[in-house]
């Protein structure tokens, strides 16, 4: 379908029509349909901009991922999707590995995904065929089985769009976990060292946007910004930002 830039809801219909292209060309898969739904609905509760809320999780994730010895950013299909070249020039700008990891498993799907990300610039994607497969304890899903190289042996994980169990998972295991989702009450924000309560159409550009500037900062001042986080105190603040906006319309 083809959508005039001059319709009031364009970037809404045009990132639908990504995710129905996406699961048309087996990168989404069906449930991913449904998931972007949901997230929807909770940036129509944000008047779909960035909540003033995510402007020091950006910051504190950025601080987290310039530090990290091993930073990995995992990928599933409605991420590979919707910000396919974003999402590889941010793992080059920090430098990341980029990992696919699905919920709904599928070789097929993990396969295309890789070369999506390919043809968008990326050298390596793990977590494809992957011989050395390192399995994360407590989780439920075909999420568990991780690369040893890439996300069993980060220390920071950036996780786009995650279930619950893994990002609590995840968290025992001791690695930072930065969450991207738009729902501020889910189990994952929750569970999450750093939440971006946030559209990842809009949260990944501006991660590499800050990414390229706080190159600059030295390993203190990058502790000093990680060390001075409150994941709790600011997932209230985001829904305070959700509060306000709806109050606009009372
Ligand atoms: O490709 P796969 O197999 O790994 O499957 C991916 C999905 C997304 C289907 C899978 O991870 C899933 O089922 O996710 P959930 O448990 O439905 O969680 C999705 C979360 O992401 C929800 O809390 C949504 O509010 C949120 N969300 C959806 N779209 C966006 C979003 N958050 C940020 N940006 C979005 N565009």
């Amino acid at each position: 379908m083809k959508i005039s830039p001059n319709h009031p809801r364009f970037r809404s219909l045009e990132t639908r029509e990504r995710l129905v292209r996406g699961f048309q060309s087996g990168i989404v898969a069906p449930q991913g349909l449904i998931a972007h739904g949901r997230g929807e609905a909770f940036d129509y509760l944000f008047g779909e901009t960035s909540p003033k809320s995510s402007e020091l999780a950006t910051k504190t994730a950025v601080a987290f991922l310039l530090r990290a010895r091993n930073p990995v950013i995992s990928l599933n299909g409605n991420t590979a999707a919707l910000v396919p070249r974003d999402i590889v020039r941010l793992a080059r700008s920090i430098p990341a590995g980029l990992e696919v990891n699905l919920f709904h498993k599928s070789l097929a799907r993990e396969r295309k995904i890789a070369s999506l990300l390919k043809r968008n610039g990326a050298d390596q994607v793990l977590g494809v065929d992957a011989r050395a497969r390192f399995r994360i304890q407590g989780v439920a899903s075909a999420r568990r089985s991780v690369d040893a190289q890439g996300i069993g042996d980060a220390d920071v994980v950036l996780i786009p769009l995650e279930d619950g169990d893994r990002a609590q998972a995840l968290r025992k295991t001791g690695k930072v976990v930065i969450a991207i989702d738009l729902n501020p009450m889910s189990r994952t924000s929750r569970a999450a060292t750093v939440t971006i309560v946030d559209n990842i159409i809009r949260a990944i550009p501006e991660l590499l946007r800050v990414t390229l500037r706080m190159k600059r900062l030295s390993r203190s001042r990058l502790g000093d910004i990680a060390s001075e986080f409150d994941n709790q105190r600011n997932l209230a603040r985001a829904m305070k930002d959700m509060m306000h906006y709806m109050q606009g319309w009372t």
